[in-house]
């Protein structure tokens, strides 16, 4: 199956009740006097919660950028934003393709920097390690440190199409290692003890089940 039928078959499987969001969002760039709202669709997906299959999937590549390609990563970022995260991977929404998105500026009144990555790989990653304490939406409420190089070099295509380098440090770093990972359908807690990494599985699959009943 390629990733345009993927991309349909769980626009299906997810269909959700009600109207999308409707969201102006500025066209740019256009001048101060002249710039106009536009009304974009944008919608926020539900996320997946641990334990899921579809979160220990491999994910397949892009390839090609559709204008369902870019409809997706928007509704990623607003999905993202409005959890809040800093980060938010395709499998997360129940899509097994190789796409990501993540802001890492969180201090308020300063300005956003919303990236949108396909196919990103890691193409080197620094000697030196840095220990972050991780959250993941699709696991909420817990927290665990986890130790991973301080600095990746990642390559990626834009919605463009283009290529990109970047060398990410602090916590894009480790937001971007997170992510990837979850194209590779690994989650932070795969970096914990057994013991540890049970103990949460548990409660998830309990919040899961009260979610369901709710
Ligand atoms: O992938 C995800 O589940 C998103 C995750 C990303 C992440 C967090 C911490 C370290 C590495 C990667 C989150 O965004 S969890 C929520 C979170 O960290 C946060 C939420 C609001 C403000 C600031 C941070
Ligand atoms: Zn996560």
């Amino acid at each position: 199956m390629d990733c345009a039928e993927e991309c349909q078959n769980e626009d299906r499987a997810q269909a959700k009740s009600g109207t999308p969001d409707r969201v102006p969002v500025r066209s740019s760039p256009l001048p101060e006097l002249t710039f106009t709202f536009i009304w974009a669709r944008m919608t926020i997906r539900p996320i997946l919660i641990h334990p899921d299959p579809r979160l220990k999937t491999v994910a397949a590549p892009v390839g090609e950028i559709t204008e369902e390609i870019r409809t997706l990563a928007e509704d990623m970022l607003q999905t993202m934003y409005d959890a809040p995260g800093i980060g938010l991977a395709a499998p997360q929404i129940g899509r097994s393709i190789r796409l990501l998105v993540m802001d890492c500026v969180k201090e308020e009144g300063a300005t956003p920097r919303p990236l949108v990555l396909v196919d990103p790989e890691i193409t080197w990653s620094s000697e030196e390690a840095a220990t972050y304490e991780e959250g993941c939406l699709s696991i909420p409420d817990q927290y665990a440190d986890v130790t991973r190089p301080a600095e990746v070099e990642v390559t990626w295509t834009d919605l463009e199409g283009k290529p990109q380098t970047e060398r990410f440090t602090g916590l894009w770093a480790t937001c971007v290692q997170h992510e990837i990972d979850h194209l590779d359908g690994k989650l932070f807690i795969d970096y914990l003890k057994p013991l540890k990494r049970q103990m949460i599985t548990r409660k998830m699959a309990k919040l899961k089940r009260e979610r369901a009943r709710a």
